[in-house]
C-alpha cells in the first residue's frame, strides 16, 4: 500500500498548505462543483458510488474516494487545468502525473481524477492480490475466494467502460504504471493486469517495502512483451524435462519395490532448477551449494549436479556396498541423503561448481549449514561482493511452513556476519505433506508465508508449465544477483504417488487422487502443445525421448561392473588429511615464548586514542600485566592466545554464537567500545600487518540456537584451515539445537564421511544458578560418544589411533593453558574432528584457576613439557609432586571440570595427606593410559568417582564401564569398586534453591574427603 499512503499523505500536505496560506483557494475549495463539467461515474456493478456534496470544511477528509474529497480534486483539477500555477507546486506534479497524459491526447475525453485514481487502485489491486486469482493448481482443486477488490464494481466502472481509453502512468513507477504508457481500452488494461499477474505464475512482492526492488520486479512481470521463449531454448527446456521424466520411469522401472521418493507430478522441477543454474553462470555464479530433502533428490543428484548415473544406479544394487574393501565407508547412510559435488557445463558454455550438502531425514535440518558452508566458501574465494558463490535450499511444502529452522535460518541472511548475499529457495508444494493436507499443516494461506517476515518475493507458479517455471526460476536468479538477498520459488505441484512409492495415497487423499490418476504429466502436457503450436513435430519429439532412454539404458547396464572408485570424502581444501583409517601425526601446541610475548602485547594493547570504558581499561591492564609478568593467565587471556597463536599461523578463527564477543560472563571482551564515540576495536583484528578483517571473525548471533549451531557447522565443513567455534549462553540451551548433535556433529562423519573440527563451548558447572543455568547436560554427549566401554584400544602413542576412531572428543577443562592446548590441537593435526567443551562460568574469574605463560611454551623444562613436548593434557594428576608409587594414598579421587577446585581447597582445609585427585580433562575418548598410569600410582587407594552433576546425569555412566575396564587388567576390582560422590539422581538438573545448593555441595565434598571407606552403592 506505498502507492496508496504516497498519494494520501501528498493530498494531507497540499491540503494543509492550502488551509493554512491561501485563504483564496479555501473558497474555491469550498464552491459547489459545476454540474455536469466532469463526467463522474457513479454506477457500478454491485453498489451505486455516493454521490458528492459539498461540506463543511471542518468535516473535510482526505480520502479521495469519499465525496468531500472528490470535490475538492475535482476543484482543484479544474483550477489547475485553468492555470497551473494557481495550485501548489505539490499538486501541479500530481496532475501532471495522473492526468496531464489524459487531457492532453486526442481521442481520450473525459477521463476524470477520480478515475484515475481509482484506476490506479485497480492496477495497484492485481500487483498486491493477482497472485489469489492465478491458476496455481494443476489438479484444479483449489478453491479460493477471489478477492473483492480484483472487481471492476468495487472501482465504480460499470461494463460500459470497457471500451472506454484510458490513460495510466505514474512517474517514478516501473511496467503497467511507468510513465508514458500508450493510451490503452479498459478491456485491455484488463486483459494485460489478468495476463501478468493472474496466469499460471501469482507474484507476491508487494510486501517490499522498497520502491526500486518492486520496480525491479514490476518491470519485468508487467512487461509489454508477453512471456516467451525461443525455438532454441525450447527444445532444451523439453529436452530437460524428457530427462527428469524419463529418470523416474526409468528407475520405477527397474526398481519397482525400491523407495527412492520420486518426483513424478514435480518433474519440472529439474528443467526449473537448471535455468536457474545456468542463469545464474550467466550473470557471474561460479559455485552453488545445495541442500534438500529426500523428495526428488537422485533426479537432482543425476540430472542437476551430473553424478554420473551409472553410480546412482549401482548403488541401488543393495549387494553390492557391502564390501568395499580398503575403502573408508563409514557406517554409511540411505541413497536419497547422501551428497556430492560436481563441476557441470552450463548452457552459456561455462562450468558452475556444484555441491549437493549431505543430509539427515530430518527436514530442513540442512537449511543453516548450506547458508555456512555457502559463507565460508565466498570467504575462502574472495568473494566480497558474494556473487561468486551462492546457497539453494529445496524445502516441501509441509516443511518449510512447519519447521521453525526455516525461520531461524531466513533471519541469518540478512547479518553481516551470515549474509551469503541471498539464498533461492524452491519449494516443490505438492500440496500434501506425507498424508497431512495444508489445512492441517499450517495457518497460513501459502506454504512461503513466512519468507514474507524476510521481505523476500516469492514466486508461485503451476508446476504443470514447464516454461513458466522456467521463468521464475530465472527470475529468482537475477533477483539475488541484483539484491543479494533471499527470493522464493513456489512450485504448486502434485505427487502422482504415495508418499513413498510403497504408500498407498488414496487411504488420506482419495479425491485429490482421483484426479491425479487422469491427470497428464507436465510432459505431455508440454508436447502436446508444442505439437499443437506447430513448434515441434512428433517426431521431433520422440527423436529426444529415444535418445534420453538409449543413455539411461546404457549406464544402468555399465552400472553393473561399476566400481566405485575412491570416496571422494575429501574436497578440495581437505588434501592430505587422513581418514580414521590411515594414523596421523601427533603434533606439540606449544608456541615459541617469542611469539607469545608479541601476540600477547597485541591482545591487550588499545590504541591511544581509543578511549574504553574505565572498567574495560582496568581489565586490559590486568591482561598486560599477565602476559608481561608471565603469571596468572586467567581463562579470557588464554583463548585469546590461542586464537591470536592460530591467525599468526595462518589459520582463520571464527566464534559465534549468543552475545560472544563481550561474553556472557563479561569475560572475554574481544570487542570493545569507544565510550565516546562508539567505535569498536576488536584486538584480534591487529595481529599481523594488514590482517583481513574477516580473518579473525567474532560475532553476537541471532538469537537461535539451531540455526547458528547448524551455519556454523556447514562453515566449519568448507576449509580444515579454521577454527570455527559455536558458544552457547549457556550450556542448558544448546538443547535448542539437538538435531545438530544428534544427527551431523556427533554422526555426520561416520554418515557421511565428512569431517569438521567444530569446537562447541557450553557453559557448564553447579553454581547454585538453578535448574536452567547449570548444566550443559554432559551425559548427553557422552552417550552419543562411540568409543567401546570394554575395549582398551591400542594406547601406544606412535601407534595411537584412539582419538581417529571416535566420533568427538567431549572435554571438561580446568586449566588456561590446558584450554589454550585443547583448541590449539583441533587444528594442529591431520584430521578433524568436533570438540564438545563443558566450558566454565566461575572458574573464569577463579583465584586458582591461573596458567603461567611457561605452559603455553614449547621450552623443554617449562611445566607442561613432558616427554612429548608440550601438550594438551587429557589428564592433570594430582598437584603434589606425587612419585611413580604412592602407598600411602588411601583414596584416589577421579573428577573433571570445576569440582576439581572445590575438592581441592576443602583437602588444603583440611590438611589431607592420604587423598590424591586427577582431573580427567578429556573424558571422551577415555584416557585409559593415563588411568591406569594414576591407578599404578596409588596402588591402596579407593577409587572415587566425584561430580557435581545428580547420579543420572554428568560423566559417571559413561565413566563407571570405561574405569572398571581399565581398573579390571589391572586387577583392582570391578565397577562395584568405583565409589560415586555426587548429587542423588534428580529429575531436574538442578535444585533451585541457593541453600540447598550450598549444602549439597558440602555433603559432596564431605563425602569425597571422608576418612571412612565410602560405602556405595549400597
Ligand atoms: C523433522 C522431521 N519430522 C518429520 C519427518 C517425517 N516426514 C518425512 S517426509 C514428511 C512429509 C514432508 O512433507 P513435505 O515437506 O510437504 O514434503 P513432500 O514429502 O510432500 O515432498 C514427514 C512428516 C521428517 N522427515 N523430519
Ligand atoms: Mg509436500
Amino acid at each position: 500500500m506505498s502507492w496508496f499512503r504516497a498519494a494520501s499523505a501528498a493530498a494531507r500536505i497540499a491540503l494543509r498548505r492550502n488551509l493554512a496560506q491561501s485563504p483564496h483557494r479555501i473558497t474555491r475549495i469550498l464552491a459547489p462543483p459545476l454540474s455536469g463539467a466532469r463526467s463522474f461515474h457513479s454506477s457500478a456493478f454491485k453498489a451505486a458510488t455516493p454521490v458528492p456534496r459539498p461540506v463543511p470544511l471542518s468535516r473535510l477528509t482526505d480520502s479521495f474516494l469519499n465525496g468531500t474529497s472528490s470535490v475538492y480534486l475535482e476543484e482543484l483539477q479544474r483550477a489547475w487545468e485553468a492555470d497551473p500555477d494557481s495550485v501548489d507546486e505539490s499538486w501541479d506534479n500530481f496532475f501532471r502525473n495522473f492526468v496531464g497524459q489524459a487531457t492532453t491526447s486526442p481521442g481520450i475525453s473525459g477521463q476524470t481524477i477520480q478515475e484515475s485514481m481509482r484506476l490506479l487502485l485497480l492496477v495497484r489491486a492485481y500487483q498486491v492480490n493477482g497472485h489469489m486469482k492465478a491458476k496455481l493448481d494443476p489438479l484444479g482443486l483449489e478453491q479460493r475466494q477471489i478477492p473483492e477488490d480484483l472487481d471492476l464494481a468495487l472501482y465504480g466502472f460499470t461494463e460500459a467502460d470497457l471500451d472506454r481509453e484510458f490513460f495510466l502512468g505514474v512517474w517514478q513507477m516501473a511496467g503497467f504504471l511507468s510513465e508514458n504508457r500508450p493510451i490503452q481500452t479498459l478491456r485491455e488494461i484488463l486483459n494485460r493486469l489478468e495476463q501478468a499477474y493472474c496466469g499460471t505464475i501469482g507474484y507476491e512482492y508487494m510486501h517490499i517495502p522498497d520502491r526500486d526492488k518492486c520496480n525491479f520486479l514490476r518491470e519485468r512481470i508487467e512487461t509489454i512483451k508477453p512471456r516467451g521463449y525461443s525455438q532454441e531454448r525450447r527444445e532444451v527446456i523439453l529436452d530437460r524435462l524428457i530427462w527428469s521424466s524419463q529418470f523416474e520411469n526409468f528407475l520405477a522401472k527397474k526398481w519397482p519395490a525400491q523407495k527412492r521418493f520420486g518426483l513424478e507430478g514435480a518433474e519440472t522441477l529439474i528443467p526449473g532448477m537448471k535455468e536457474m543454474f545456468d542463469r545464474s553462470s550467466d550473470i557471474g555464479v561460479e559455485s552453488i551449494v545445495i541442500g534438500m530433502p529426500h523428495r526428488g533428490r537422485l533426479n537432482v543428484l543425476g540430472n542437476v549436479v551430473r553424478k554420473p548415473l551409472r553410480q546412482i544406479f549401482s548403488e541401488f544394487d543393495k549387494k553390492k556396498h557391502k564390501d568395499e574393501d580398503g575403502l573408508y565407508t563409514g557406517t554409511g547412510d540411505v541413497k536419497y541423503h547422501l551428497g556430492t559435488s560436481y563441476d557441470r557445463p552450463t548452457r552459456g558454455g561455462k562450468r558452475i561448481h556444484l555441491s549437493l550438502v549431505a543430509n539427515p531425514s530430518h527436514l530442513e535440518a540442512v537449511d543453516p549449514l548450506v547458508v555456512g558452508k555457502t559463507r565460508a566458501k565466498q570467504y575462502y574465494s574472495d568473494d566480497a561482493n558474494r556473487t561468486k558463490n551462492m546457497g539453494i535450499l529445496i524445502h516441501g511444502d509441509g516443511s518449510f511452513a512447519g519447521q521453525g529452522v526455516v525461520y531461524e535460518t531466513l533471519h541469518l541472511s540478512g547479518l553481516p556476519n551470515y549474509t551469503t548475499g541471498g539464498t533461492i529457495h524452491i519449494v516443490v508444494n505438492n500440496q500434501v505433506a506425507f498424508t497431512t493436507n495444508p489445512e492441517a499443516g499450517r495457518s497460513s494461506q501459502y506454504c512461503t508465508d513466512v519468507a514474507k517476515a524476510l521481505n523476500a518475493p516469492i514466486f508461485h507458479v503451476n508446476g504443470d508449465d514447464v516454461e513458466a517455471v522456467a521463468h521464475v526460476c530465472e527470475l529468482a536468479a537475477e533477483w539475488r544477483q541484483t539484491f543479494h538477498s533471499d527470493v522464493v520459488v513456489d512450485i504448486v505441484c502434485y505427487r502422482r504417488h504415495g508418499h513413498n512409492e510403497g504408500d498407498e495415497p488414496s487411504f488420506t487423499q482419495p479425491k485429490m487422487y482421483q484426479v491425479i490418476r487422469n491427470h497428464p504429466s507436465a510432459l505431455e502436457i508440454y508436447e502436446k502443445n508444442l505439437v499443437e503450436s506447430g513448434i515441434f513435430s512428433k517426431d521431433d519429439i520422440d527423436k529426444i525421448n529415444n535418445k534420453v532412454n538409449t543413455i539411461l539404458e546404457e549406464e544402468f547396464s555399465h552400472s553393473k561392473d561399476y566400481i566405485p572408485i575412491k570416496r571422494d570424502w575429501l574436497s578440495a581444501y581437505w588434501a592430505g588429511f587422513k581418514s580414521p583409517e590411515q594414523i596421523s601425526r601427533i603434533r606439540n601446541t606449544g608456541v615459541k615464548p617469542e611469539i607469545l610475548k608479541r601476540v600477547g602485547e597485541a591482545i591487550t594493547t588499545i590504541p591511544e586514542n581509543f578511549k574504553p570504558h574505565k572498567g574495560i581499561k582496568r581489565v586490559f591492564e590486568q591482561r598486560a600485566q599477565m602476559i608481561q609478568s608471565g603469571e596468572g593467565i586467567d581463562w579470557a587471556v588464554g583463548e585469546a592466545l590461542a586464537f591470536a597463536t592460530l591467525i599468526v599461523e595462518g589459520n582463520h578463527v571464527r566464534l559465534s554464537g549468543q552475545d560472544v564477543e563481550r561474553g556472557t560472563f563479561s569475560h572475554r571482551h574481544a570487542v570493545i567500545h569507544d565510550q565516546e564515540t562508539g567505535e569498536i576495536y576488536c584486538p584480534l583484528d591487529h595481529l599481523t600487518m594488514n590482517q583481513n578483517e574477516e580473518m579473525f571473525t567474532v560475532s553476537n548471533s541471532s538469537l537461535s540456537e539451531f540455526a547458528v549451531l547448524g551455519f556454523e557447522l556447514g562453515y566449519s565443513m568448507e576449509n580444515p584451515n579454521s577454527l570455527v567455534l559455536w558458544e552457547a549462553q549457556f550450556g542448558d540451551f544448546a538443547n535448542g539445537a539437538q538435531v545438530i548433535f544428534d544427527q551431523f556433529l556427533s554422526s555426520g562423519e561416520s554418515k557421511w564421511l565428512r569431517q569438521t573440527g567444530l569446537v562447541v563451548l557450553l557453559p557448564h558447572g553447579y553454581d547454585g544458578q538453578g535448574p536452567e543455568h547449570s548444566s550443559a547436560r554432559l551425559e548427553r554427549f557422552l552417550q552419543m560418544s562411540d568409543d567401546n566401554p570394554y575395549l582398551i584400544p591400542e594406547m601406544e602413542p606412535t601407534l595411537r589411533k584412539q582419538i581417529q576412531e571416535c566420533n568427538w572428543q567431549v572435554v571438561n577443562v580446568t586449566t588456561p593453558a590446558n584450554y589454550f592446548h585443547v583448541l590449539r590441537r583441533q587444528i594442529h593435526r591431520e584430521f578433524r574432528k568436533p570438540l564438545i567443551v563443558m566450558s566454565p562460568k566461575n572458574l573464569l574469574r577463579h583465584k586458582d584457576c591461573k596458567s603461567n605463560l611457561s605452559e603455553f611454551d614449547d621450552v623443554a623444562g617449562h611445566i607442561g613439557f613432558d616427554k612429548q613436548g608440550t601438550r594438551f593434557k587429557r589428564l592433570i594428576k594430582d598437584r603434589n609432586t606425587h612419585k611413580d608409587l604412592e602407598e600411602d594414598i588411601s583414596r584416589l579421587v577421579l573428577c573433571s571440570g570445576k569440582v576439581y577446585y572445590e575438592l581441592d581447597d576443602e583437602r588444603t582445609k583440611r590438611d589431607l595427606k592420604n587423598v590424591a585427585i586427577c582431573r580427567v580433562e578429556q573424558l571422551c575418548p577415555f584416557p585409559y593410559d593415563l588411568v591406569q598410569r594414576e591407578l599404578k600410582r596409588y596402588p591402596n587407594a579407593e577409587i572415587v568417582w566425584c561430580q557435581e552433576e545428580p547420579m543420572n546425569m554428568g560423566a559417571y555412566h559413561y565413566i563407571a564401564p570405561r574405569l572398571s575396564t581399565a581398573m579390571r587388567l589391572l586387577g583392582r576390582g570391578t565397577i562395584e569398586d568405583i565409589k560415586y560422590v555426587g548429587r542423588a539422581p534428580s529429575a531436574s538438573t538442578a535444585t533451585g534453591f541457593f541453600s540447598v545448593h550450598e549444602k549439597e555441595l558440602r555433603d559432596l565434598a564431605d563425602k569425597a574427603l571422608q576418612p571412612d571407606p565410602i560405602q556405595f552403592p549400597f
